[in-house]
């Protein structure tokens, strides 16, 4: 039921939720192994904002009941979180589990269900063991792609029966950005060769996740799997062809390599022209194909933060070092474009809008949801007010923003059957640790004392009401 004035009211059933992940929220409390991002901070922790690592993380590890207990008050239906391959798994290589993190992830889970929250659980975030990559190269190998399906295989056997939703991998986009192309994941390498690699070996792992997926008791029993894709869409800097061109290429490469895997099964035909030409496309069997082609995600989840603004290169393009992307294009700062200060990205809610519309037509209008959208501020406790509250009232209105442009898609027939607000609770952020904030809930990081914002009892009303 809507309220009497609302303007926007959303499908039945629809998910008002939020997202975290377990390696940013848990901490590293009884933790066998090490992941790329506590290896990095153990040994340069410095490369991480006022050397703030992911230790403590926001505790949820001793908190989760009372943090879960938070969530319910402010009237999240579904919670994102991820499953720790480094916490779940004891030997890697046989897939054995540690007792205790199952007995973990069962009372947790429980606890969701006990509160009447949806989980949706995620199988990797960021999150690959360090052992991985010193033995075989991480996701450069097409070993570590097994022994990922005998971790999602050992999620699927262990947590089947009280997860309903799965996710196999957040934002793989990011894995192939931040530890082969820019720098900001571990081994912070600049290698197109290898990033080329690790874009198929994560696609393969998908499939073969969701392949095994589709084999299990759980999918039997109603449960569906997808992945999440951070999608920024390309816009060009002007109508003329070479700005067309130079947007449709960031659009293959940043978007559609693993929008169409994930959705129709193949690669886009293009973008594999172009790297065959350019001495970069990956090793693929005939057989790893078929396993991509023939298993398709059940939904599609989208992280959605900011565009891309693309134009033709102005530069030539350097080609004595790694192959890059960039080959084909450079970031255009569009001037007067409006921006989220703490964070450097544009915010430009329309883009959702055209997700929406992208997914309707473009891949046949299958079932997604937003995974994440949210805006992460400094300072955000110059805005606590007598009564301990922080107004983000900013956090409000651009939800609303994006909000109003998924409604619109919802109502021109767009299969979109909810929206995750990055994050829950204030969580650690990688290399940007806790400088922005993002949560509905605020961590006091030196109690760990938390409380709940504006925007949180906005969303408990507003997911009351089904809308606003
Ligand atoms: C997304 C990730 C999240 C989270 C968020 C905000 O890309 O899936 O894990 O980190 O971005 O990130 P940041 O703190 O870098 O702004």
């Amino acid at each position: 039921m809507g309220g009497l004035n609302m303007k926007y009211e959303f499908p039945k059933d629809f998910w008002w939720g939020a997202a975290t992940s377990g390696p940013q929220s848990e901490g590293r409390f009884h933790k066998a192994h090490r992941n790329v991002f506590d290896y990095w901070y153990d040994i340069e922790p410095e490369a991480f904002w006022n050397r703030v690592g992911p230790n403590v993380a926001s505790n949820f590890y001793n908190d989760y009941r009372q943090d879960i207990a938070l969530m319910k008050e402010i009237g999240l239906n579904s919670v994102r979180t991820s499953i720790q391959w480094t916490r779940l798994i004891r030997d890697f290589e046989t897939g054995t589990e540690d007792r205790d993190a199952v007995q973990f992830y069962r009372d947790v889970l429980d606890e969701f269900l006990r509160q009447g929250i949806r989980p949706v659980i995620n199988l990797h975030h960021f999150d690959l063991p360090i052992e991985l990559y010193e033995k075989y190269g991480g996701w450069e190998s097409k070993k570590v792609v097994e022994l990922f399906v005998l971790f999602a295989q050992k999620c699927f056997d262990l947590f089947g029966d009280r997860v309903k939703d799965w996710v196999t991998f957040n934002e793989p986009m990011v894995v192939v950005e931040g530890e082969y192309l820019y720098q900001f994941h571990y081994p912070n390498l600049v290698d197109g060769k290898k990033a080329c690699q690790v874009l198929y070996n994560l696609n393969l792992a998908s499939a073969k996740a969701i392949e095994a997926f589709h084999a299990s008791d759980c999918a039997k029993q109603g449960g569906r799997i997808g992945i999440v894709l951070n999608l920024t869409p390309a816009y060009p800097r002007s109508d003329s062809e070479a700005d067309r061109k130079a947007a449709e290429f960031a659009e293959e490469f940043k978007n559609n390599s693993f929008l169409y895997p994930a959705i129709k099964g193949i690669f886009p035909e293009k973008l594999v022209s172009v790297l065959e030409q350019d001495g970069v496309l990956w090793e693929s069997t005939p057989e790893e194909l078929e396993v991509i082609r023939s298993n398709t995600v059940d939904f599609l989840g989208v992280n959605y933060y900011h565009p891309f603004r693309a134009k033709a290169r102005e530069t030539a393009f350097d080609d004595g070092g790694s192959w890059l992307p960039e080959k084909y294009f450079e970031e255009y700062e569009m001037p007067g474009a409006r921006m989220n200060p703490y964070r450097r990205w544009e915010i430009y809610p329309k883009a959702i809008y055209d997700i929406a519309v992208n997914v309707r037509d473009n891949y046949g209008n299958l079932p997604w949801y937003i995974a994440e959208n949210g805006m992460g501020v400094e300072g955000e406790e110059k805005f606590r007010d007598e009564e301990g509250v922080i107004r983000d009232t900013y956090r409000i209105e651009f939800l609303e923003e994006h909000l109003a442009w998924l409604h619109k898609g919802i109502t021109e027939g767009s299969n979109c059957f909810g929206f995750h607000m990055w994050t829950p609770i204030d969580c650690w952020s990688w290399k940007n640790a806790y400088k922005n904030r993002y949560g509905f809930i605020a961590v006091d990081l030196a109690t760990q004392k938390k409380t709940i914002k504006q925007s949180g009892h906005w969303m408990k009303k507003v997911s009351r009401e089904n809308g606003f």
